[in-house]
């Protein structure tokens, strides 16, 4: 029996690639999240930029807190198993009525990882409706060979290299995922997905967590690391990460920026151009 998810929720994501809603914060820990993210995008130009936006456990301590959050665990434990691992850690903020996009893709061909073990835990920390620019899933695609994408570096894209599945995905086919402030929704590495604009009258904040069983390793470059988050560590593939005593402790800072780096040297592995959008 789950210790989370519903029985239908954990079929769902193993048939179909997803399932959402699940309710990690309540509202007052949004808010206080919240407060915290605008405080540090006032002292930082007004946002999250470049490679602060990966491996951002590593900053602050409320996103560190968050990949332990028993809530999450139990769900992700649900999907993998009770060995979990936190490999990555991104921010997904679209400004109301701006025009960035996430374009239809596949993680899988981006992130070097061995296995299609990856589940993704999208949170939610305002409101992200179909207006607001949620995410939208096609079903069953984990279960399809890798799909051809195309590098086509569009500014409004908020990928990379504004990658793009080549083939034309029929809207009829696709599933949207809202969520409330607080919820979040889970797809496997393989899952197609992408995202429009942010038609609504608030920011749509979100952050993704990246988890994995330890028997997925990196195959591109030579090191790379990850939070032990529960269980056991039974192939020892990442260095693990330490625990943040406070934000942007100097230690961590330093430890990030040599983590996202790498990090981002995987995701524009094999790129023509490196955009800096991590
Ligand atoms: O935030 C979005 O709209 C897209 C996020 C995404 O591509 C992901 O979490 O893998």
């Amino acid at each position: 029996m789950p210790k989370a998810l519903s029985d239908a929720q954990v079929a769902q994501y193993h048939d179909e690639g997803y399932c959402f809603p699940h309710r990690v914060l309540d509202a007052d820990q949004v808010a206080d999240i919240r407060r915290q993210i605008e405080a540090y995008e006032a002292e930082n130009d007004g946002k999250i930029a470049g490679q602060k936006r990966n491996k951002s456990h590593l900053l602050f301590k409320w996103l560190d807190d968050l990949i332990r959050n028993d809530e999450m665990l139990d769900c992700i434990e649900d999907l993998i198993g009770p060995n979990i691992l936190c490999w990555n850690t991104l921010f997904w903020i679209k400004e109301p009525g701006a025009k960035s996009y996430v374009g239809w893709h596949q993680d899988s061909r981006y992130w070097g990882l061995t296995e299609d073990k990856l589940v993704t835990a999208w949170v939610a920390l305002s409101e992200a409706s179909v207006e607001a620019g949620c995410m939208r899933v096609l079903p069953g695609s984990h279960r399809r060979e890798a799909l051809e994408h195309e590098d086509r570096y569009n500014d409004d894209n908020m990928l990379t290299r504004g990658q793009e599945i080549s083939e034309t995905i029929n809207d009829a086919d696709t599933v949207y995922m809202p969520l409330r402030a607080g919820e979040v929704s889970f797809h496997n590495i393989k899952t197609a997905h992408e995202s429009g604009a942010n038609m609504s009258q608030d920011r749509r904040i979100g952050v993704s967590l990246h988890f994995i069983p330890p028997s997925v390793a990196q195959v591109v470059g030579d090191w790379d690391c990850a939070a032990l988050v529960r269980g056991q560590d039974t192939h020892g593939h990442f260095e693990h990460t330490p625990r943040v005593p406070a934000d942007l402790d100097p230690d961590l800072v330093a430890y990030h920026t040599m983590a996202s780096s790498k990090i981002s040297e995987v995701l524009y592995h094999g790129a023509d151009q490196k955009l800096g959008k991590l």
